[in-house]
């Protein structure tokens, strides 16, 4: 319990320290605030179950002995004191410049399955033995930030722990270390997920590759361990088949084959990174948005049923990273996803969008509204 507090207030921007009013301070109320007071977190102290509307009871002073500062009063139960704490907990947390300081650097996560190489990857790039590496599975536990520039740019590179099969997590603290990655995957801008030569794609790589595919990062797919395999000049293309074949619906995630133990083509990923980064957060503007949209349809037409035809009247890029495309219709329904596709491959060819998800939103309009704009 107290290695979990210890990752969870790792991770915290504010802490909220609940404690029971109508226990009064317990033995472990203060231990908890001795941990806390090492935290150097901002830290609000709750008093739950004060459920009598107006003053706070006079139990609350003996909370001031915990030495964490003003106790607020709340009944969870009762809804009562959760907007001031609301109002507290914003002026707490960091301000925005602060979380987003690193913004020209390019975050990239290392992720994958326990094992498959991505200490050694990071040590390989860094030149240092930063992360432990060795061949027991879950020796990373953490996610560790190691800023790293080259003549390719500035990084801010992630190596994570690996990622279980979730029948074989049942600590906690693994649950964590999951936590830790996935979190990591979030802040991250370009995601590389390493898959192990020795094994191909396994479901459990594909369950990854669709975490960072489901929070529309930036991918690209790493093949490490390529010096343990014996190859000819048609092993690397089979190779590829082979994953596309796996993880269809990520055939725009580019592949290289790496070595992190010989540094094989290591160097090679970082024009890579920044290729798919800049294709993750790019802008199209309307009118180009929908060049390619009247293009698309006088190509294909629009699919029709029962005698009514999807019409699109036109579309716009609401959002970057990753690009996702506004598309107004007469009719959702009309629009299958086989259409959807075809448009999103248009997209994809006319505007690059390698290595990254791109996602369209289909909006209804009837033609009066659509022939005012
Ligand atoms: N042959 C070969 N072995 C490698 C390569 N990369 C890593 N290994 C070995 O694979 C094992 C696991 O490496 P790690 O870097 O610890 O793997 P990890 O993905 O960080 O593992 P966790 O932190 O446990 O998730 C070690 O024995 C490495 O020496 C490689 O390119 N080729
Ligand atoms: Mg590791």
């Amino acid at each position: 319990m107290r290695e979990q507090a210890n990752i969870a207030i790792d991770l915290a921007d504010v802490i909220l320290f609940m404690t029971d009013i109508r226990q009064g301070v317990t033995a472990s109320d203060m231990e908890i605030a001795t941990m806390l007071r090492h935290a150097q977190k901002p830290i609000i102290l709750v008093c739950n179950k004060s459920d009598k509307f107006g003053e706070p009871p006079a139990e609350i002073y003996e909370f001031y002995n915990l030495g964490i500062g003003e106790p607020h009063a709340i009944s969870t139960a009762n809804a009562i004191g959760i907007g001031d704490l609301l109002d507290e907990i914003y002026d707490k947390l960091p301000p925005k410049s602060e979380t987003e300081e690193d913004n020209e650097k390019i975050k990239v996560a290392i992720i994958g399955k326990p094992n498959v190489g991505k200490s050694s990857l990071l040590n390989r790039i860094l030149g240092e033995e930063r992360s432990i590496v060795s061949d027991v599975a879950g020796t990373t536990r953490d996610a560790i930030d190691s800023e790293y520039t080259n003549q390719f740019g500035e990084y801010v590179l992630i190596d994570t722990a690996g990622l279980r099969k979730k029948s074989k997590v049942n600590e906690s603290i693994e649950k964590f270390s999951i936590m830790r990655t996935l979190l990591a995957i979030d802040r991250a801008d370009v995601c590389l997920v390493l898959i192990d030569a020795t094994e191909g794609v396994t479901d459990q790589d594909a369950k990854i590759l669709g975490e960072a595919h489901e929070r529309g990062k930036g991918i690209i797919l790493v093949v490490n361990k390529w010096d343990e395999i014996e190859k000819d000049e048609k092993t690397m293309k089979e190779f590829e088949k082979n994953i596309y074949n796996k993880i269809s619906y990520a055939t725009y995630a580019p592949i290289l084959f790496i070595s992190a133990k010989t540094g094989q083509r290591v160097q090679k990923l970082f024009e890579l990174i920044n290729q798919v980064n800049s294709q993750n957060a790019l802008r199209v503007s309307t009118s180009v948005v929908n060049e390619v949209i009247n293009e698309a349809i006088s190509v294909v037409q629009p699919p029709s049923d029962k005698g009514k035809r999807l019409k699109i009247f036109y579309g716009t890029q609401a959002s970057t990273r990753p690009p996702t495309f506004v598309i107004f219709v007469n009719n959702k329904e009309l629009f299958h996803f086989s259409y959807q596709r075809y448009l999103m491959n248009c997209f994809r060819n006319n505007f690059g969008l390698q290595g990254t998800p791109v996602r369209l939103i289909i909006r209804e309009k009837n033609k009066k509204d659509a022939s005012s704009i």
